[in-house]
Parts: structure tokens; sequence; C-alpha cells
């Protein structure tokens, strides 16, 4: 396999969307081949509006955008939306003008389909969101696991508090049905949670850095950092945000920022621990025959070099 890897973003931008989305143009490790969009941070209809825009914004409307499902993988019309963390609009509340381009005609889990066809085994999807599209995917085409070179999952709080409640992390929690197909799908798995990426900090000092700075992003992402500061102030008392969705990206870019465990992943569907994912890391015989038994390994993170991350994280943002 030559040249830079392929990747497809599927996103509900987002604040840390955003960000994940600029490094990952200013990477040429990779080439982003196409934006997907789904409900999370937003409704799906403002993902793709959002999507189009911040692509306007970096200048690459050559880059095609696919509209993803506005319901759950059973249809479920009652979505949890985090427009508390991001803004109303998604983007930091700026009321940035609609976007000139229109996303293409095949939906997210067609397009995924394609490429995946197209390119086998050489295209990694960077899920950024719930996982309803790549699930999607799986139940369209019964070859998508095998064909899809990666699938990096920004989700679950594996053996940590989540942060939608103590129980789930917000994109398993997004759609907790989807989540168990893709962690048992048997393609090449790679779970990035918040037990990570909580220790992945952008800083005031960070943000100044950044604002000082004359890169390509720098000013765009600074006025619309506000919200999420904000938010991260509130809630955690901290003085600074999590990197999320650039540290998922950045696994795919440079797995050797983390480290893995590799074992089955289930996922509660129901009750007071909906969106919960369990890793079993296969050490142990049961007696019983249970339901992750006959389940596929997957990785999960278990470490990450913060600092490092955040310092590409910064790099790739300041530069032009
Ligand atoms: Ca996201």
């Amino acid at each position: 396999m030559a040249g830079p890897k392929k990747i497809i973003i599927d996103t509900d931008p987002g604040i840390d969307d955003a960000m994940a989305i600029f490094v990952a143009l200013n990477s040429p490790e990779v080439e982003v081949i196409g934006l997907t969009t789904i409900y999370g941070n937003v409704y799906t209809s403002l993902a793709t509006r959002n999507a189009l825009h911040l692509l306007e914004v970096a200048g690459r409307i050559d880059i095609p955008v696919a509209e993803g499902s506005h319901v759950t993988i059973t249809k479920g019309t009652k979505l949890r939306i985090a427009d508390f963390v991001h803004g109303v609009d998604g983007l930091g509340n700026q009321n940035f003008p609609p976007p000139k381009g229109k996303p293409i005609k095949q939906s997210a889990a067609e397009f995924f389909v394609e490429q995946a066809n197209l390119y086998p085994g050489e295209v990694t999807v960077v899920a950024l969101g719930p996982l309803t599209n790549v699930a999607m995917a799986i139940q369209l085409d019964p070859l998508f696991s095998k064909n899809v070179g990666e699938i990096v999952i920004l989700g679950g709080a594996f053996a940590v508090n989540g942060n939608v409640n103590p129980a789930a992390e917000a994109n398993i929690f997004g759609d907790p049905d989807a989540a168990d197909i893709v962690f048992t799908s048997g393609a090449n798995v790679l779970a990035v949670g918040i037990n990570v990426t909580h220790q992945v900090v952008l800083t005031d000092d960070d943000r100044d850095i950044l604002a000082k700075s004359n890169g390509k992003f720098s000013d765009y992402l600074c006025k619309i950092l506000d919200v999420y500061f904000s938010y991260h102030r509130e809630a955690y008392s901290t003085k600074g945000v999590y990197l999320h969705d650039p540290t998922a990206l950045l696994a795919a870019v440079n797995p050797s920022l983390l480290t893995y465990a590799e074992g089955a992943v289930r996922v509660q569907t129901i009750g007071i621990t909906r969106g919960l994912a369990i890793f079993y890391n296969k050490q142990k015989r049961f007696g019983e025959v249970t339901e992750w038994s006959d389940k596929p390994s997957v990785k999960v993170a278990v470490t990450v070099d913060a600092p490092r991350v955040v310092k590409l994280v910064m790099e790739r943002l300041m530069s032009s």
C-alpha cells in the first residue's frame, strides 16, 4: 500500500470534531477522501451543514460530504444532542453563513461501502460520533467489515465513569445497538475511549499560543473554542478542554501514540447502564458460555502519550 492512508471521517461537528478535521487536513500521513455526517453534538442536517462549512473554511471543497442517518439503527428518533457542550450551532454560536456546497447523493453508509470496495483493505473510517452509519454499512454489505481497512472509534469509557452519566460515554450512548454491531462485526476495530482522551488536555496557555500564531486554522478555532472552554470549566472544573476527537484522529494517523489491549467488547443496550461498553480481555476462560465468548477481538486504547498528542495537535493546527 503506497501513499498516504485513505481516511473517511464520520463526524458530528462539533468543536473538537472541527479540530480533528483540521488536524487531518494538515497531516501528510493521511488523505481525507470524504466526510460523512451523523447526529450527536447536533442533529444530522446541521452536522452536514457544518461539515460542508468546515471544508469551505479549509479551502477543501474537493472533499465530498455524504450525509448520514437521522435516526438510530433501531429507527429511534429520540436522540441525545449535546448542543449544550458545543453551542446551538455546534460550532461555538458564531452564526457562520450557510455553506455553498451540497452533500453528495449517496448516504454515508453507501459511501463507506463504495469506498471500501474500491480500495479493499485500504480505507480507514474514523468514527467521531455515534456509530449508526458504520453499523448501517455493515448491514448493507456483509463484506464491508472485511473490506474496510480499519475502523477507529472515539467511544467508550473503559473502566472509568462515562461523560453522559456514570455508565456511558456520549458516542456509544448515542446509539448503543449500532455500537454493539460494530464491536462484534469482526472488522479491524480500534477504540479510543474517554479513559484515554481525558488525559489529553488543551490548556488556556495552549490556546493563547494558538491565538498568537498565524496558523491557517488558529483564528477560526480560537473563536469557536470559547463555548467549549466554558462547558469544561462548569462540568469538570478544569482550565482546559479535552481533545477527544483529535486524539482518536491521531490514533489513525500514528497508532504508536497510544498503547492498546486486545479483547472482545459488548455494549449494554437497555436499562440504567445503557451505553456501557464492557471489555473482556480473554484472560479467564469462564466455565459458562458468555455473550463475549465467541466474539472477535478488537483493540482498546489503554495509555496515551498525552504531551506528544497535544504537541502534534498544536503543530498541525498552527501550520499553514
Ligand atoms: Ca464528535
